[in-house]
């Protein structure tokens, strides 16, 4: 990372998303890196993964999916019917494409707004910081902002419950990989 210029990431990101979406990737860079700072990541790397964790998030749904296949990405049935997820897919691609970032930069990216099994350190502090970063201001955020204190853990569990209920109320499909971090999560 010694040699990794933040500043054209910045511009690109500025480029490619609207001005909340833009202030939102600041937040959430900021705060992954105090979470960093806390569990034990690299802080520049948790930095740069909040920068970039959003920033195909405005790729259009019709350029999105042929992109992912073009990048060898065939998406599930379930993926398919879920604009919201691609963003994670193409972020870790395009990430990896334009900047050769780390790989664990690249994961915490790519497993951002699902979670999955097993996570390791980088994906959890991205994960968290996505849900409680300055620009956050829905109905229990104070008490995630207190558990992500506590435990990473604890904050992710809060954080799933929350998107399995919300999405469950929407009638909208939970993804498998969400699904198996809650569980995974609940039972330890
Ligand atoms: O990109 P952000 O808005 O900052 O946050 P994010 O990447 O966590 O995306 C949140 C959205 O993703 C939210 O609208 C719910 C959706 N999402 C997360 N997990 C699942 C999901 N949607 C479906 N259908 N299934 C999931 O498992
Ligand atoms: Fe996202
Ligand atoms: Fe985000």
């Amino acid at each position: 990372m010694d040699d990794f210029d933040i500043s054209a990431l910045w511009a690109d990101v500025r480029a490619r998303l609207s001005d909340y979406r833009f202030y939102h990737s600041q937040c959430v860079a900021e705060c992954a890196k105090k979470l960093a700072a806390q569990y034990g990541w690299d802080e520049e790397k948790a930095y740069v993964a909040g920068a970039g964790h959003d920033i195909m998030k405005e790729q259009s749904r019709r350029a999105a999916p042929a992109y992912l296949a073009e990048n060898g990405v065939a998406l599930t049935p379930l993926e398919l019917r879920c604009p919201k997820l691609w963003h994670a897919m193409a972020g870790e691609i395009y990430l990896r494409q334009t900047y050769s970032l780390p790989e664990d930069i690249l994961q915490a990216v790519r497993w951002h707004t699902t979670g999955r099994e097993n996570m390791t350190l980088p994906e959890k502090i991205l994960f968290v910081a996505d849900f409680i970063s300055d620009d956050r201001d829905y109905p229990g955020v104070d008490e995630m902002r207190v558990r992500a204190r506590q435990s990473l853990e604890s904050a992710m569990e809060e954080g799933l419950r929350f998107t399995i209920e919300d999405l469950a109320k929407d009638c909208k499909p939970i993804h498998p990989d969400t699904l198996a971090a809650y569980n995974e999560i609940l039972i330890q």
